[in-house]
């Protein structure tokens, strides 16, 4: 079994979506072990979103990821990281595949309702902000 990292980010909770993102990950087969509601301090924000350092959107993205409270998962799944990318859609939900969280519920290319961690190595650094598992 695999671990991985699911946010519904602050767009996602405002619009009332967190049970509809939940049920979409239960009916993909992922085990929920642990969940948090809680708002990112900037310091965590700056470590989730590390690898885009730099970028023209990276101080919007922090901004927006801090803007209200998320909730967190800490989910399992035989290739959960790989198998949560298919489930989670493209970055873009005006373009995200039908089926997909993104591509049914909408919203934009910044709020686009979810975080979740894209490689092995993501996961590592991205489950122990919210996370506590030896
Ligand atoms: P994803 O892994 O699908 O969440 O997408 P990325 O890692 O490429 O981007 C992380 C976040 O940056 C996205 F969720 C939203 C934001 N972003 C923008 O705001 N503008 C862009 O052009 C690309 C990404």
């Amino acid at each position: 079994m695999e671990r991985t990292l699911l946010i519904v980010k602050p767009d996602g909770v405002k619009r009332k979506l967190i049970g509809e993102v939940i049920k979409k990950i239960e009916e993909n087969g992922f085990g929920i072990l642990d969940i948090r509601f809680i708002e990112l301090s900037q310091k965590d924000a700056e470590i989730l979103y590390e690898v885009h350092q730099g970028k023209s959107f990276y101080n919007d993205l922090l901004k927006f990821i801090t803007s209200g409270p998320i909730v967190a998962l800490l989910v399992e799944r035989e290739d959960a990281i790989s198998k949560m990318r298919e489930v989670v859609g493209t970055t873009n939900p005006a373009i995200a595949e039908k089926g997909t969280i993104r591509g049914d519920l909408g919203g934009n290319i910044e709020q686009n309702v979810v975080h979740a961690s894209d490689s092995k190595e993501s996961a590592a650094r991205e489950i122990p902000i919210f996370f506590s598992y030896g």
